[in-house]
């Protein structure tokens, strides 16, 4: 009731705001796919427009077909869960435009890069939209000698990811960048809905901050409802047999239980307590134990030609990453590593601009462009143990884990770029590296090459009734990305908006991505593609 008054009061808001006429407010209906299931969806999005600032609002509910909302969006059951609803609203915060010297946005990233993309290249937040609604900030300011740039991925989980860039150019003519990323918890990429610091996937008890194991919920176990560490829980393995010492208690217990007939219970006050409690692991908790990760780069170019149309240049980049990750050998933790890329040429010609990069990994343990368009998919995974019990547990893992796989590698970066009168946008990145990769089923390095490839189309501006259209596939470190076999490094996309007449505009846009859930190897298995779609229609008032 209180979440029907609040909407009430938001909807009397809005519509009062209406008379006003830098104010237009834009009506959404949609159907939503979160957690595998479908809800309808209400929003009302005004926006604000004054001087150089524009800002819109989304407030969204989403219900179910049992008539139940969506949580994440209306949770004030803690300060955190307060913040995050609130920050939820924001559908973007923005001063200026991309054009101008001095520029800001807050809201959804589509496309960050910092310098000539050796830490970040096209990392965008809003891969997992609307499952994560993610409020990020990009941020710039350019003057003829020198330039800042700067990141936040998400303020909803205080801006765990932040990275920046300041380049000028030094008396000599040579251009100077200096780069520096860091990711304070990798582990925040999965979801927590109560936050008590144990990621959904692992919480018996998602939307309960004060439990997250029930033993007793496997199969071929006696199952309740309660957690383990409930007062009333005698038998956490749910094997029939008391774990606790108060005798009473016990007794009392023992007389809910239906025995099989011809069981004596004086026989089996023998077993009590349980001598064997097979429990379920205690999940990391992911807010006590961080796992981050940090990268500062350092880029020189030289201008060979700079004029109004064309700009070529020949750079090098190196960057090193601070952190640790394991070490696939010897099955220790070790610090990361560092990659350079000695000699690269940049070039822009009116609407096409181009870059190629010699890549080295000297001593392995890096990976260029770590932070990617798939990050907030890759940053934090499940992996399920095999275990001599019957408990099946699931560890999580960070990106950085992984670093450990690559040794000493060396190959090429290019990528294109067409921006065509500032509508539409073709780009496409390709990688090919050559040297030492973990080969897990041989226990050892072996010689091989990875590829990545990534492509992309956007329209950013209305071509007729076309108001947006956009396209996207990204695959990394694989053999052969254009045999297009999917693993957990592919991610791919398209989304589009037309207008279908009385100023209403229908949008549809889909995502898939893949995880392993079984551990096996591959994402071939059923419910190991994920797809996000939304689909909604939204009219002006
Ligand atoms: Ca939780
Ligand atoms: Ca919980
Ligand atoms: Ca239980
Ligand atoms: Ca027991």
């Amino acid at each position: 009731m209180k979440k029907l008054n609040l909407i009430l009061i938001i909807l009397i808001f809005a519509a009062g705001l209406r008379a006003n006429n830098p104010l237009s407010l834009r009506g959404v209906l949609g159907i939503a796919t979160i957690d595998d299931q479908v809800w309808a969806q209400f929003a009302l999005r005004p926006t604000l427009e004054f001087w150089k600032i524009k800002m819109g609002l989304d407030i969204v509910l989403y219900i179910d077909q049992d008539g139940n909302i969506h949580q994440d969006e209306w949770d004030f059951s803690n300060n955190e869960a307060i913040r995050n609803t609130l920050l939820d609203k924001i559908y973007f915060l923005q001063y200026g435009t991309p054009y101008e010297p001095f520029y800001f946005r807050a809201g959804a990233l589509e496309r960050t890069t910092l310098g000539y993309g050796i830490l970040v290249n096209r990392y965008s937040n809003t891969f997992n939209y609307p499952q994560f609604r993610k409020i990020g900030l990009d941020i710039k300011y350019q003057s003829k000698s020198f330039s800042a740039q700067g990141f936040v991925n998400n303020f909803k989980e205080n801006a765990s990811v932040v990275g920046g860039r300041i380049s000028a150019k030094i008396p000599t003519g040579i251009h100077i960048g200096l780069s520096a990323v860091t990711d304070q918890n990798q582990y925040l990429g999965l979801a927590d809905s109560d936050y008590d610091g144990r990621p959904d996937l692992v919480d018996d008890f998602p939307n309960n901050p004060d439990h997250w194991i029930n033993s007793d919920d496997l199969d071929g176990r006696i199952k309740d409802d309660l957690p383990d560490n409930d007062p009333n829980e005698f038998d956490r393995d749910g094997d029939g047999i008391p774990d606790v010492y108060n005798r009473d208690e016990i007794i009392k217990y023992w007389d809910t239980v239906n025995l099989p007939p011809g069981i004596n219970l004086d026989s089996l006050y023998n077993y009590i307590p349980d001598k064997d409690v097979d429990l379920k692991k205690e999940p990391l908790d992911i807010k006590e134990n961080p796992k981050s990760i940090s990268a500062f780069a350092l880029d020189f170019a030289i201008p060979i030609v700079q004029s109004e149309l064309t700009t070529l240049s020949i750079y090098s980049q190196a960057a090193y990453m601070a952190g640790k990750t394991t070490d696939p050998l010897k099955g220790k933790e070790v610090d990361l590593g560092y990659g350079i890329a000695p000699l690269g040429i940049y070039n822009h010609i009116g609407f096409f601009t181009w870059q190629v990069e010699y890549r080295i990994i000297p001593d392995g343990k890096f990976d260029f462009e770590y932070w990617d368009r798939a990050y907030e998919h890759n940053r934090a995974t499940m992996v399920s143990h095999d275990t001599d019990t019957v408990i099946d547990s699931l560890d999580v893992y960070a990106k950085s884990d992984y670093l450990g796989e690559i040794g000493t590698m060396r190959g090429i970066y290019g990528r294109i770029d067409f921006d065509i009168g500032e509508k539409i946008l073709l780009g496409a990145t390709y990688q090919n590296m050559f040297g030492d990769i973990w080969d897990s089923e041989a226990g050892k390095y072996k010689n091989d090459n990875l590829e990545s490839f990534y492509a992309s189309a956007e329209l950013i501006q209305s071509i007729g009734s076309v108001e947006s259209a956009s396209a996207f596939y990204q695959q990394r470190n694989v053999p052969n990305p254009f045999k297009f076999e999917p693993t957990e490094s592919t991610i791919m996309g398209f989304s589009v908006g037309v207008q279908i007449g009385w100023g209403m505009i229908l949008n549809y846009s889909y995502k898939r991505s893949y995880l392993d859930k079984n551990a096996d190897g591959d994402v071939a298995d059923s419910g190991e593609a994920i797809n996000i779609s939304l689909l909604e229609t939204s009219f002006g008032f």
